[in-house]
């Protein structure tokens, strides 16, 4: 058979079935099992997970999707957690640091494997103050983005493990939303 006459379905059905392995994969990794949804006034949360402890380490990292069903633009202000789990909660954004003498974490260096170990640019996260959500808009934190660190946890993050959070908003007010471990 000639190729030529091939290539161009085949080329297709390629394109199809890479679109809906793509759309499998993140369907997959952004819903979870049975993924929850928090509401506070406007503000709507979901996907709330974190990462499950690599090793000994006693950080952590949570994402969740943040949606802004108001007008006015809403800002993250706050994340804590119980003194009793981990020291502290705080926003942090994944930034590109170019030959740094940004501190890292030992949480990064799992994760910029991922980011690419590029040795010219590597990735840091340093805290925010604030993340604002857009007004009728959606934040997602993520991996390469904003997250929540969790530092001096009482116990390493299990898969299915499952812990709450309180987010603190401008307008939203403060609500308690639980994250779920899973798989980095
Ligand atoms: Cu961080």
């Amino acid at each position: 058979m000639n190729p030529r006459l091939l290539s161009r379905p085949m080329a297709l059905v390629a394109l199809t079935l890479i679109a809906g392995l793509a759309l499998a994969a993140s369907a997959c990794s952004s819903s979870g099992s049975s993924s929850s949804t928090f509401t506070s006034k406007n503000i709507v949360v979901s996907n709330v997970w974190a990462r499950e402890s690599a090793g000994s380490t006693d950080t952590g990292a949570v994402y969740l999707t943040i949606e802004n069903n108001s007008a006015t633009v809403d800002k993250l202000f706050s994340a804590s957690v119980p003194q009793s789990f981990a020291k502290s909660a705080s926003i942090h954004e994944m930034v590109m640091a170019a030959g740094s003498t940004a501190t890292t974490m030992a949480m990064e260096s799992a994760s910029s494997t991922t980011m690419g170990s590029d040795s010219s640019s590597m990735m840091s996260m340093k805290e925010v103050a604030s993340v604002a959500i857009p007004a009728n808009g959606t934040v997602t934190f993520e991996p390469g983005g904003y997250h929540i660190t969790l530092t001096g946890l009482a116990a390493p993050l299990k898969v299915g493990q499952k812990f709450d959070i309180n987010l603190g908003f401008l307008n939203g007010g403060v609500m308690k939303v639980t994250a779920t471990v899973k798989a980095p």
